[in-house]
């Protein structure tokens, strides 16, 4: 049975690739952080999961965990992943997002170099993007601490792959979406904030900048991606992407359409939410990928965006779509007992009640970028 360790197991992403590797019989131990909360809600529906403790920071631990778990392939995930906060904690997240990088590698190097690696790139590096569309070639421009600190792990996963022959890979993973996004995110701030408005909890929903454009594709086809990556002859680094891009007045648009709302009638911009500087048009070329990887994204724009909403009523609402009628669990949920063979949900992963996503938009509190 291979086995795999996920870094970020509590994020989006950590989520759905344990859920796929978990169905191709891996075993898979996630790593986590201390938390003085819970924070398992997006994996407590999973079994047969382990979680181990570590953190990106903290070389040693990285070391303990690979020592212990003896990983054939590990997928570093983790991060400050949210580019507004990039702004307001630089040095953290170029310590996680950066060097955390630098330190996962390290430890692969130490225990065992035949480790296979993939990292969590991102289309943020193309930042002010030199060509349209953004393909593996096109030369990087990062516009936010955030950028700047995956531009760094991007090129020390080359690195360490060139200078030691480690497998390992750099996905760029353009914008990947679903119900499990953090709240913070401007698709999800707005699914959330179209459910709250539909049901009569809100009147509106303060944004940013609107005419930003983002390739977003869904999360769970993205995963897939990462898989595929550590299972070539030889390491590369590739775009993954729709190849589609849309601004976020579009994604508000259609969102609000889908429950028969006029946007215009609820939608605040506010400048406090923009950002000091912005990606205006990320778009990528994902051909490579299809090439030689054989992957395609399935899900489309219209239908993630209906999916994020319909979510979130339902988490609202409390399932029930028709006439969008108030149920009683609006509020934080107990995230239950910790996946391991423990029962989670109980629902399949369906319905995840989203714990510490009860907030509004955890990323920039006062006013500051979105
Ligand atoms: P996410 O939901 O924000 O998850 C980030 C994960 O990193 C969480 O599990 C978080 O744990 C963990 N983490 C943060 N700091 C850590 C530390 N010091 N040590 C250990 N774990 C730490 O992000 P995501 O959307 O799943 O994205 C996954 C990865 O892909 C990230 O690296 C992100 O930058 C990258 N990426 C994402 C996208 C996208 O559109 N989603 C696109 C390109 C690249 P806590 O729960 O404890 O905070
Ligand atoms: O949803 P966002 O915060 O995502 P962003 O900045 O594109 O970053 C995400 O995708 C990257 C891949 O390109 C990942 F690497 C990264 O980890 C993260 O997952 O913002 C998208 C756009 C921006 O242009 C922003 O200015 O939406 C605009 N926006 C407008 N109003 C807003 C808001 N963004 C947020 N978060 N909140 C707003 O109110």
């Amino acid at each position: 049975m291979p086995r795999a360790l996920i870094t970020g197991i509590t994020g989006q992403d950590g989520s759905y690739l344990a859920e796929f590797l978990l169905a191709r019989g891996y075993q898979v131990t996630g790593l986590r952080r201390r938390s003085s909360t819970q924070n398992l809600h997006r994996i407590q529906h999973l079994t047969g999961l382990s979680l181990v403790e570590g953190d990106l920071t903290d070389l040693a631990s990285l070391v303990r965990v690979l020592d212990e778990t003896q990983p054939d392939e590990v997928y570093n995930l983790a991060a400050q992943s949210f580019v507004g906060s990039s702004w307001q904690q630089p040095l953290a997240t170029s310590d996680i997002t950066g060097l955390g990088v630098l330190r996962l590698l390290e430890a692969i190097r130490t225990v065992n170099p035949r480790i296979r690696f993939y990292q969590a790139s991102s289309s943020e590096m193309f930042g002010k993007a030199q060509t349209v569309p953004q393909h593996e070639g096109t030369p990087f421009y990062p516009r936010s601490p955030y950028g700047v600190a995956k531009l760094f792990g991007h090129w020390i996963t080359v690195n360490y792959r060139e200078s030691y022959g480690i497998f390992a890979c750099s996905g760029i993973l353009f914008n990947h979406e679903s119900p499990r996004r953090g709240l913070e995110f401007v698709t999800r701030k707005i699914s959330d904030g179209v459910a709250r408005i539909k049901l009569g909890l809100a009147r509106e929903l303060r944004l940013g900048n609107l005419e930003a454009r983002r390739d977003w594709g869904f999360a769970g086809d993205y995963v897939e991606a990462m898989w595929l990556m550590l299972q070539q002859p030889e390491p590369k680094d590739y775009v993954i992407a729709t190849g589609e891009t849309h601004t976020v007045r579009e994604f508000v648009e259609l969102a609000f359409a889908h429950v028969g709302l006029d946007w215009r009638d609820h939608v605040v911009v506010d400048p406090a939410l923009f950002r000091p500087a912005e990606v205006d048009l990320l778009v990528g070329d994902a051909s490579r990928a299809r090439r030689e990887l054989g992957w395609r994204p399935r899900v489309d724009f219209p239908t993630l965006v209906a999916m994020m909403v319909d979510a979130d009523l339902e988490r609202l609402g409390g399932g029930r779509r028709a006439g969008y009628s108030l149920g009683p669990d609006d509020g934080p949920t107990e995230a239950g007992p910790a996946p391991g063979g423990r029962s989670g949900t109980g629902d399949g992963g369906r319905r995840m009640p989203h714990r510490d996503d009860a907030g509004r938009e955890g990323g920039a509190p006062g006013g500051g970028p979105g």
